[in-house]
């Protein structure tokens, strides 16, 4: 890896891993979200026009847990360096791009997080298309604050639909010269596609996980260990503390 003080743009990418340790349950960790679940009929849009009930609850059940939740000292970290490194650089910037729908990221001090595939707490009319802040169930079809139809579904983005913000992600990468993965699994596209993309434009690439991800050779290192002890860290070494 290039010496730390040579880079100004970093791009960020957060996976389940970084939410592990405040409790949240990951999609393909022993025990996960997928072993108790299958990913066609809770994470597609044809499981949901199938059994809207079933993805409806699961849904209502995981959006009530995050908010018994805290964010670790690994989001706190990362909060800290977005608003720390443009004072250490000079028109550095930091983007944060996440591939979590919980609000940790933002609980523990980030401000611009872009949330790629979706948000627990906001929910998506599907009859006037507009999108409202939501902290209880869907299962008992309220009806929309906007029109009054019963037509709200998670505002999450589940295989087969186009992640968010995918113009903003790719300006980002287009300037990193350092992009960063933390504990995401590199099973899922187009997430997994952005370390070579930011490696075609140059960036150096670092990898932080409790294991070695499966994209994980394109990687120029990675280091392994829990997100809470490695992200802190590696901010601390970034930050010259
Ligand atoms: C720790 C830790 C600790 C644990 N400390 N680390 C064939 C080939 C290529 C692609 C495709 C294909 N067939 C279909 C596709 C596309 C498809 C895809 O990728 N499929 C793959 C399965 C192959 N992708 C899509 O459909 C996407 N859309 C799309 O491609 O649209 C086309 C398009 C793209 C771009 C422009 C234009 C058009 C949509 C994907 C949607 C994914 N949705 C989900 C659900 C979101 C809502 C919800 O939360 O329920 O997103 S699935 C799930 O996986 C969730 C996650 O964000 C995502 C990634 O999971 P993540 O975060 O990596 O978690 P895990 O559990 O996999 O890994 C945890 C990691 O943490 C591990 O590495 C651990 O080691 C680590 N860890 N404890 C540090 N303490």
């Amino acid at each position: 890896m290039a010496a730390m003080q040579t880079y100004r743009n970093i791009v960020i990418l957060t996976g389940a891993g970084v939410s592990a340790e405040s409790g949240i349950d990951t999609f393909r960790s022993a025990g996960g979200l997928w072993e108790q679940h299958r990913v066609e009929d809770v994470a597609t849009p044809e499981g949901f026009a199938r059994d809207p009930d079933l993805v409806l609850r699961f849904y209502d059940m995981r959006r009530a847990a995050i908010q018994t939740k805290a964010p670790n000292a690994a989001h706190v970290a990362l909060g800290r360096l977005e608003r720390e490194w443009p004072k250490r650089v000079p028109g550095g910037t930091v983007t944060l791009v996440t591939q979590n729908v919980d609000d940790l990221h933002e609980r523990g001090g980030s401000l611009g997080v872009i949330h790629m595939h979706g948000e627990h707490l906001t929910v998506w009319c599907t009859a006037c298309d507009t999108r409202h802040r939501w902290t209880g169930p869907l299962a008992d079809r309220p009806p929309c604050p906007e029109c009054a139809v019963p037509a709200l579904r998670p505002d999450v983005v589940w295989f087969g639909e186009v992640p968010y913000r995918m113009e903003e992600i790719f300006a980002a990468l287009s300037e990193a010269d350092l992009f960063v993965s933390i504990g995401t699994s590199g099973a899922v596209y187009p997430a997994a596609g952005f370390v070579r993309t930011a490696r075609e434009i140059g960036a150096q690439a670092l990898e932080l996980n409790l294991e070695r991800s499966q994209g994980s050779q394109w990687f120029h290192e990675t280091r392994l260990g829990p997100a809470s002890e490695i992200v802190p860290a590696w901010v601390e070494e970034l930050l010259g503390g």
